[in-house]
């Protein structure tokens, strides 16, 4: 079975977005069963948790004697399973692949930028004098994928693929913001991931037991995700 590892209970702020996300609604998109396995609070550091994802983050795929951590590679491996995340076709292949590094590496660093001056710094003075520039950063990546999507459902090919569930995860970490929701093409896009059946599953199953543990439990479980 596979096991996926996850945190027990983040703060609100956070439910939602951890980034095991992306691995669970990659595996509910291929339909393949897992386990998740959650950490408790100072579980992170712990030898057993940095012997298999050395900075000591989450999410970290496990099946068999393979282990895994980065929510792209475990994306790319599990789209290597099911068409439903990569097409068959190469080319078509590698252009799905493209675009899970475009919201890797072209998009989430500067989104991931001011996340960090709003979730964390917002009271410090450096943080009002660097925000409108984060802020532009982030608008012009933002256009950038608005017209690329403007006359198309999805980000390649007409089809759903890890590219589209890379980017709506990446882009989900705006919520707090207005700037998705100002360009049409992309909130619809957004809106269009995030109503697939398999997304719904996956978020379901991320903040389930954020409800149950609070922020003091301290016990890890095996918790079955479905
Ligand atoms: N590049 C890594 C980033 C993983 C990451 O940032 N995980 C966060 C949760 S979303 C985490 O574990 N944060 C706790 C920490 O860094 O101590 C990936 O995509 O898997």
């Amino acid at each position: 079975m596979i096991r996926i590892t996850a945190f027990q209970w983040v703060p609100p702020f956070a439910a939602g977005l951890v980034r095991d996300l992306r691995v669970r609604w990659a595996l509910e998109e291929a339909g393949l069963p897992y386990q998740a396995r959650l950490l408790g609070q100072g579980e992170q550091d712990s030898p057993h948790h940095r012997a298999v994802q050395p900075f000591g983050q989450v999410p970290v795929y496990e099946e068999g004697d393979l282990t895994l951590f980065e929510s792209g590679a475990i994306l790319l491996h599990i789209g290597q399973q099911s068409e439903s995340l990569l097409p068959a076709d190469p080319e078509a292949r590698a252009r799905a692949v493209q675009w899970v590094f475009a919201a890797l590496n072209s998009v989430e660093p500067a989104i991931q930028e001011l996340a960090g001056i709003d979730l964390f710094h917002a009271a410090e003075e450096w943080a009002a004098i660097r925000r409108p520039g984060a802020v532009a950063m982030v608008e012009r990546k933002l256009d950038a994928l608005e017209a690329r999507l403007d006359g198309r459902d999805w980000l390649e090919d007409g089809r759903f693929t890890a590219g589209d569930l890379m980017m709506t995860t990446v882009l989900r970490i705006l919520r707090h913001t207005d700037l998705v929701a100002a360009r049409p093409a992309l909130a619809a896009h957004q809106a269009r991931g995030e109503a697939r059946p398999a997304f719904q599953k996956a978020l379901a199953s991320q903040l389930a037991p954020f409800e149950r543990y609070g922020p003091r439990e301290e016990v890890p479980v095996l918790q079955p995700a479905r």
